[in-house]
C-alpha cells in the first residue's frame, strides 16, 4: 500500500502514543533540530540517545540525555535501548555503529525521520519512514501528541551513578579512560574537539562531558578515515574562532596526519593543540585481533620503537611537549589552549590498557557478547 505523508505521520504518531518506553535516537543529520528534539523528548518522557558522530549535539548534563548508542555505549545507554519498545531515529541511517548492524533494534517499533532518501535504514526495517526537513518533521510529531510535558524520562530509574575514579599513577603510561577525562575537563567552556578514528574515541564516547558549546567532531559512522581529524581540526579552529583540540592516534598521525603539522606551524594559529595518543601503535587493531582470536604477529599492530612525537612536532616548527600522567595532560592542555601559537602534546598512553570492546567485536564474536 502506498501512503502519503499525512497518513504516515498519523500512523506513526498513533504508534508513538501507544509506546510505553519510547526512545529518541539522534544522528548527525538532526543538527538543525536539537531544540525541537528536546521538546519532543519532554512531551514523550523519552530519553535521548545519540549515535557516535552526533555525540555532543545533546547536552550530556541534560536529564533527558542517555548518552551514545551504539559504538561506545555505556551500561546505562545499553539498558535504555534494551528496554525501549519504540525507537524514533532522527537524522540517522542506523548503520553498523549506530545500531549494531540493526541487531540492537530487533523486536522494536521503528520510526525513522530523515531528510535524504539514501539514508533509509538497510540494517533493519522501520515501520514508518518520514522524509522531509527534520526540524519540521519533529515539530509535527510534537504537535500531534496530546501528552503533557514530563519532568523526567521513563529511563531515570535505570541510571546508576557513575563513580569518578581518581587518576591512576601506574607507570606504563596514562590509563586511556583517565586521559580522555583529563582532555574533556581541560577543554574551555566554548571549544571544539576533533577526534580521529582511534581507541581514544571509544573512551571518549562513554564519558558524559560534552555539549553544543564543547563540541565533538567525529566521523566513525561514515568514512572512518584515519588522519582526517587533523584537517578537520584546522578547519574548525579557523571557521569557529574557538580554541580547538585535535586528538589523534600515533599510527593515524604517521599515516596521514603528519603532513598537516607543517601546515599548522606555518599557519601559526594559537589556541590549537594536537594531542598524539601515543600507545605504541594501533590499539583498535591490537584489541580487535585479540577479541576475534586472530593470530597475527604483534609487529603488525605494535611498534618496538616508539616515535618521539614531541621531537617531530618541534622539527615541524611547533611548540611540543611529552606528558606521562593524566594530571599533567590536563594541566598542559589547559595552558596550551591559551597559547598564542600551536602546540603538540605527545601523550604517552598505556599500550596494555584494553579498549572497550563495543560493537565491532561484539557482533563479530557473539559468544563474548554481553547483549
Ligand atoms: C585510512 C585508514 N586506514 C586504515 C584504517 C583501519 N584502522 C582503523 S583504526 C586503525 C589503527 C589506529 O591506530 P592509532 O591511530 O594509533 O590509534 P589507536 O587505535 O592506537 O588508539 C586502523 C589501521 C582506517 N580506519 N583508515
Amino acid at each position: 500500500m502506498i501512503m502519503n505523508h499525512s497518513d504516515l505521520m498519523r500512523g506513526s504518531i498513533e504508534r508513538l502514543k501507544s509506546a510505553k518506553r519510547p526512545v529518541l535516537h539522534v544522528g548527525p543529520d538532526a543538527w538543525r533540530a536539537i531544540s525541537d528534539v528536546a521538546e519532543l523528548a519532554r512531551r514523550l518522557g523519552a530519553p535521548i540517545l545519540t549515535t557516535p558522530d552526533a555525540k555532543s549535539l545533546i547536552d550530556e548534563d541534560d536529564p533527558y540525555s542517555a548518552g551514545v548508542f551504539s559504538f561506545g555505549a555505556t551500561e546505562y545507554a545499553q539498558r535504555v535501548m534494551r528496554q525501549s519498545d519504540c525507537v524514533i531515529g532522527i537524522g540517522t541511517n542506523w548503520g553498523e555503529f549506530a545500531s549494531r548492524s540493526g541487531v540492537a533494534l530487533g523486536g522494536k517499533s521503528l520510526i525513522q525521520l530523515i531528510d535524504d532518501p539514501t539514508e533509509v535504514a538497510v540494517t533493519s526495517t522501520p515501520e514508518f519512514v518520514l522524509l522531509g526537513a527534520i526540524p519540521e518533521l519533529v515539530r509535527e510529531f510534537t504537535k500531534g501528541l496530546d501528552r503533557q510535558e514530563r519532568t523526567a524520562p521513563w529511563s531515570s530509574t535505570l541510571r546508576s551513578v557513575a563513580r569518578r575514579r581518581p587518576y591512576s599513577r601506574r607507570s606504563r603510561g596514562i590509563p586511556p579512560a583517565d586521559g580522555v577525562l583529563a582532555i574533556a575537563e581541560a577543554l574551555p567552556e566554548r571549544s571544539r574537539l576533533a577526534c580521529d578514528v582511534c581507541s581514544a574515541a571509544l573512551h571518549l564516547l562513554a564519558i558524559p562531558r560534552l555539549n553544543r558549546q564543547k563540541r565533538l567532531w567525529l566521523q566513525i559512522e561514515r568514512s572512518a578515515c584515519m588522519g582526517a581529524a587533523v584537517a578537520a581540526g584546522i578547519g574548525l579552529r579557523m571557521a569557529t574562532g574557538l580554541p580547538t583540540v585535535i586528538l589523534i592516534g600515533d599510527w593515524g598521525l604517521l599515516m596521514s596526519g603528519s603532513s598537516e603539522l607543517a601546515t599548522i606551524a606555518s599557519l601559526g594559529i594559537g589556541q590549537l593543540v594536537v594531542i598524539v595518543w601515543s600507545n605504541a601503535g594501533g590499539a583498535l587493531i591490537r584489541d580487535g585481533v585479540a577479541a576475534q582470536r586472530i593470530d597475527v604477529p604483534s609487529d603488525t599492530h605494535t611498534w618496538a620503537i616508539q616515535p618521539r612525537f614531541a621531537a617531530m612536532g618541534k622539527a615541524c616548527g611547533l611548540d611540543a611537549v611529552t606528558v606521562r600522567t593524566a594530571s599533567s595532560l590536563r594541566r598542559t592542555l589547559s595552558t596550551a589552549m591559551q597559547a598564542p601559537s600551536p602546540v603538540l602534546i605527545d601523550a604517552i598512553v598505556d599500550p596494555h590498557a584494553p579498549s572497550p570492546a563495543m560493537d565491532r567485536y561484539v557482533h563479530l564474536d557473539a559468544s563474548r557478547s554481553s547483549e
